[in-house]
């Protein structure tokens, strides 16, 4: 019988956030089985050490970051060269040691508080790039509990790896959790790929990698939502979300406002739709995309990049009684926005490198399934690798995905609910209550020792 859980991120999800799919599946599986969450509280707390939030049937314990610490460790080494560097975008990478010596020095810290409060049987599973080296400073501090990392992010290619400033030391920190958690096959291919070339990593049979004296499992665990408490959400609410402004025909963008995201390539591909595709069809483009890590150069300049595009283009192509795009660079509340999915004919997501992408999966269960919406997808985002009844698209081609808002705005309703009904399936197959089952199995299950088959 496995011990108790504990679940780092690098936020602790706090009272009044909305709460999504994965914090609701992992608040339920620290409830079943007791245990504890830790991470950073957003706004409060003392300076040193771990506090108590909130009373749940499990303990809540943040910790506060430092000024200096969120700036070299959170905006810095994670934001400003994991996140560009595992999205293919290197030349948005900065480079600056104390970047990396916060980023080391945070996890540190971190880890010393963990191991006040890990007993041995506890398992630990970490979330996500801002915390890579956690589990090899809690082997340093002698810790020998099986420790899981779930990358939501897509994994680096080999090629980009040589960017930072330390390789070895990044292959040695995935080494040391017993499980490597990614989202897609792809992803998968990627980490072993970086493990091949490694000369200190050696193979078995089972997928497993042993890495001097440890072993390290990897696989895909591609993630999704909560289906059921999304689809219900959809049904119920609000029927008029837009508030009596409701557009006759509208495809809907939900997106935190991240270059990632191709944002850009979605509005001027907008725009050629409009000179050559629409014809009288007065279709509108309805993009939520509340603002994202403001102080970071790279997001402060797509954010006035997109204004100058929606200005630009409603320009050319509004009228009297029509406004094409309709730009909300706000956050709406979750029950409403998953009306507007339902009441919405295409969703477009045009990612040019994404991890998953749960908009693509909340906007398909929130159709109505007799009538549904088309999905036009980028095979950039993870959720292509099993969405593949949905409008792939290239991101990087306007012309391809203006070419694809044209088709799913014709598309004859056969067509639609056959492909409405594949890409169900592949949501529900990956629900995120299944999703943590699998993860939490898979973790369980990992040797700890070395008395596996041969090697490869
Ligand atoms: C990372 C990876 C991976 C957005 N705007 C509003 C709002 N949202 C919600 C969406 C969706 C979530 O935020 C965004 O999730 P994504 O998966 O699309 O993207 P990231 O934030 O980049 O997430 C990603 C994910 O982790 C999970 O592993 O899929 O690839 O990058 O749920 O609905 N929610 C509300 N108002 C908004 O204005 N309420």
């Amino acid at each position: 019988m496995p011990g108790r859980l504990i679940v780092v991120s690098n936020r602790i999800p706090t009272e009044g956030a909305s709460a999504g799919g994965l914090a609701v599946a992992l608040h339920d599986s620290l409830r079943e089985r007791g245990g504890i969450w830790i991470g950073a509280h957003p706004d409060d707390g003392p300076e040193e050490g771990l506090f108590e939030i909130g009373s749940e049937p499990y303990q809540r314990l943040a910790f506060r970051l430092s000024r200096a610490e969120y700036d070299s460790y959170y905006l810095g080494f994670s934001n400003s060269v994991l996140w560009p560097l595992c999205h293919r975008r290197s030349d948005l990478v900065q480079l600056r040691p104390d970047y990396a010596e916060g980023y080391v020095a945070t996890n540190r810290r971190l880890a010393e508080m963990i191991a006040t409060v890990a007993e041995p049987e506890d398992q630990i599973w970490v979330h996500d790039y801002h915390l890579l080296p956690l589990a090899s400073d809690l082997r340093d501090l002698g810790l020998d509990n099986k420790i899981g990392l779930f990358l939501h992010i897509p994994f680096p290619a080999l090629a980009d790896l040589s960017i930072l400033p330390d390789p070895p030391a990044f292959a040695l920190w995935l080494a040391s959790f017993d499980l490597l958690g990614l989202q897609t096959r792809a992803d998968t291919a990627r980490c072993l790929e970086m493990f091949r070339s490694d000369p200190r990593a050696e193979f078995f049979q089972d997928g497993s990698v042993k890495f001097g004296d440890r072993l390290v499992r990897v696989k895909s665990f591609p993630i999704g939502i909560a289906v059921d408490a999304f689809r219900s959400l959809a049904e119920t609410s609000d029927s008029d979300p837009f508030g009596g402004e409701r557009p006759q025909e509208y495809i809907i963008g939900v997106d935190r406002l991240d270059y990632t995201k191709g944002l850009p390539h979605r509005f001027r591909a907008f725009g050629e739709y409009l000179q050559r595709y629409a014809g009288t069809r007065r279709p509108c483009l309805v993009q939520v995309a509340p603002p994202s890590r403001e102080v970071v150069e790279a997001y402060r300049q797509i954010t006035e990049e997109l204004e100058e595009l929606s200005g630009r283009i409603n320009g050319q192509h509004a009228e009297l009684d029509w406004t094409p795009i309709r730009y909300i660079h706000r956050p709406i509340a979750r029950n409403r926005l998953a009306g507007v999915y339902r009441g919405a004919r295409a969703c477009m997501v045009t990612s040019l490198a994404d991890g998953m992408n749960l908009v693509a999966k909340e906007f398909v269960v929130a159709q109505d399934p007799d009538d549904p919406g088309v999905l036009i997808l980028s095979r950039f985002a993870g959720a292509a690798e099993d969405m593949t009844d949905a409008l792939l698209i290239n991101p990087y081609d306007v012309g391809d995905i203006a070419q694809a808002i044209d088709r799913a705005l014709n598309m004859p309703l056969h067509e639609r609910r056959e492909r409405h009904r594949a890409c169900m399936a592949a949501v529900e197959a990956t629900d995120v209550g299944t999703w943590t089952t699998q993860y939490l199995a898979a973790l369980d299950a990992c040797a700890g020792t070395l008395s596996v088959p041969t090697l490869l």
